[in-house]
């Protein structure tokens, strides 16, 4: 049976309007403080940036076709690279699971109206829109060629935007700490009756790790970024060694954020595999406890390996090896989680779907992703591999292939709640397909590049890198048409798709116990918990389709 009662009755069903038209007009979405709403809003704002740093990504790309300068030049590519790298990270990659999927689905998952704060999550998208309106205004004016770290001392000096770019980032981090206090007191306090900390949906634990390092690590990058804003307008001497600065504290501080903040990026999507996981192999979750617990210690163990960033900076040899011992211990709770979606698939009844393929290549990508961070954790193989294509490569399996291929797979899951129709599901496995080969022809290349010297952020290059950069570049352009033809089918689903049923895929969380798409105060009693989650009703295959629970 289901984990729990609404005590719907079927005479509610379809009379009840549902958020996306509860209240009609432009106005009505611009000052909504309904976390749904708020959640599509962000949807849609964070697939915009994704959209336009992707095609930054291909101008590079496209660039690095051939060895010579082709296009750009050498100041106009550092320009490229910075951008994408920016925007991808702070306008896309960090609000894109919490912000628009966790808005979403966090107080549908707990039970709840709303999230804590209603008001609070207004006020967050539009500090978000003000600082992607700063960075935009960086892109046409003056531009930024820092790279996305900003490090100093050329950030001092440059004649580029850098104070209006950082400035942008300085406020997205507003955003980002109230969006996580928001998220954070949601989960303590909005929780259904009955609904203890053993009961909360996997994506919640993830969400709710990822909260926390929000509000605790997000003020020291905002510290950072105006120090750097002070010494660049002011000329106080901080960063800079020609002003008797230290540019080693810049990357302390900045790696103080930045490393946790990868986790910020990458503990959501795990939240989506383990429900997706799940859910499409119509099984109960093998190690709820571990997997839950290890977001926690992955949480932690975030703040304590930034100086991973600084081996080749002279630090000094005993705090190298130490933060080399702790960054593989990050090693420990990231497998415990993998090989549990590993036994969770094992035996299960697995349905091939579009979510259920992101799933499956979320788990190759992720894992190239993760096991390829231990060589660059290694001392000695870190000084020969630091600043090529070898850690282009691992953080874009980690970030894309991680973060980006469970974002989309978890649009694809929740695509029917969100929007209550259902997307072409041949057309969604060729778009799976296109990525996945896409993506893994773009960035496995670039480890083999990396490993025999190719330098990152070089718009020319030796002819020997030719080949490799070319068949990058081809992988590139299959991605950017598998996305471009994901965004095609699923704008079409709105127009043309069939209409959604409250639970497609047998979901037993509590998302799926309300309709689709969910009224504006979510459910239409006070949802009351019983048992764990993930108890999934036995499968009647004889009737050729399962029954939702509800
Ligand atoms: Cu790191």
């Amino acid at each position: 049976m289901s984990t729990a009662h609404t005590h719907d009755s079927h005479a509610h069903h379809g009379e009840e309007p549902n958020y996306l038209v509860a209240k009609r007009g432009l106005m009505s979405w611009l000052v909504t403080v309904d976390h749904k709403r708020l959640g599509v809003m962000y949807g849609v704002a964070v697939l915009f940036f994704f959209m336009v740093a992707g095609i930054l990504a291909i101008l590079v790309r496209t660039e690095l076709f051939t060895p010579d300068q082709d296009f750009f030049s050498a100041q106009t590519y550092n320009q490229l690279f910075t951008l994408h790298g920016a925007l991808m990270v702070f306008l896309f990659i960090i609000p894109s699971v919490p912000a628009a999927l966790g808005n979403f689905l966090l107080p549908l998952m707990l039970g709840a109206k709303d999230v804590a704060f209603p008001k609070l999550n207004l006020l967050s998208f539009y500090i978000y829109s003000a600082a992607s309106i700063f960075l935009v205004y960086a892109l046409i004016t003056g531009g930024l060629d820092t790279g996305w770290t900003f490090y100093t001392p050329y950030s001092t000096s440059t004649g580029t935007a850098v104070i209006a770019a950082t400035a942008g980032v300085f406020v997205a981090g507003f955003s980002s700490i109230l969006t996580g206090l928001n998220f954070v007191v949601t989960v303590h306090k909005m929780r259904a009756p009955g609904m203890s900390w053993n009961r909360m949906p996997l994506f919640v634990w993830a969400i709710y790790a990822t909260a926390v390092i929000q509000v605790l690590a997000t003020p020291v990058l905002a510290i950072t970024l105006l120090l750097l804003i002070i010494e660049r307008s002011l000329g106080i001497g901080i960063f800079d060694p020609a002003m008797g600065g230290d540019p080693v504290l810049f990357q302390h501080f900045f790696w103080f954020y930045s490393h946790p903040a990868v986790y910020i990026m990458i503990l959501p999507g795990f939240g989506i595999i383990s429900e997706l996981i799940t859910v499409h192999s119509r099984k109960h979750i093998f190690g709820y406890k571990p997997i839950a617990l290890s977001s926690v210690a992955i949480a932690i163990i975030s703040f304590l390996v930034w100086g991973h960033h600084l081996f080749v900076s002279g630090q000094s040899e005993l705090v190298g090896v130490i933060f080399s011992f702790l960054t593989f211990a990050v090693g420990v709770p990231t497998a415990i989680k993998v090989f549990s979606w590993i036994a969770t698939l094992y035996g299960g009844s697995i349905q091939y779907n579009t979510a259920m393929w992101y799933a499956m290549a979320f788990l190759w990508t992720f894992t190239v992703g993760g096991l390829t961070g231990l060589p660059l954790s290694t001392l000695a193989i870190d000084v020969h591999l630091h600043d090529t294509y070898f850690v282009v490569a691992h953080f874009h399996y980690v970030m894309v292939g991680g973060t980006v291929i469970a974002f989309i797979g978890g649009i694809h899951h929740w695509w029917p709640k969100i929007t209550g129709k259902m997307f072409n599901e041949s057309a969604g496995k060729l778009g799976a397909f296109l990525v996945f080969v896409g993506f893994n022809v773009t960035f496995l290349t670039q480890f083999f590049l990396g490993h025999q010297g190719m330098p990152r952020r070089y718009y020319a290059y030796l002819p020997e890198y030719q080949l490799m950069h070319q068949v990058s570049t081809i992988g590139a352009w299959i991605l950017a048409a598998g996305l471009f033809w994901t965004l095609g089918y699923l704008i079409a689903s709105l127009i043309n798709g069939k209409k959604a049923g409250p639970n497609p895929w047998g979901g037993v969380t509590l998302e799926w116990h309300t309709q689709s798409p969910p009224i504006e105060h979510n459910f239409h009693e006070q949802p009351h918990v019983h048992t764990s989650p993930y108890d999934f009703p036995e499968i009647d295959k004889s009737a050729g389709n399962f029954h939702p629970p509800v």
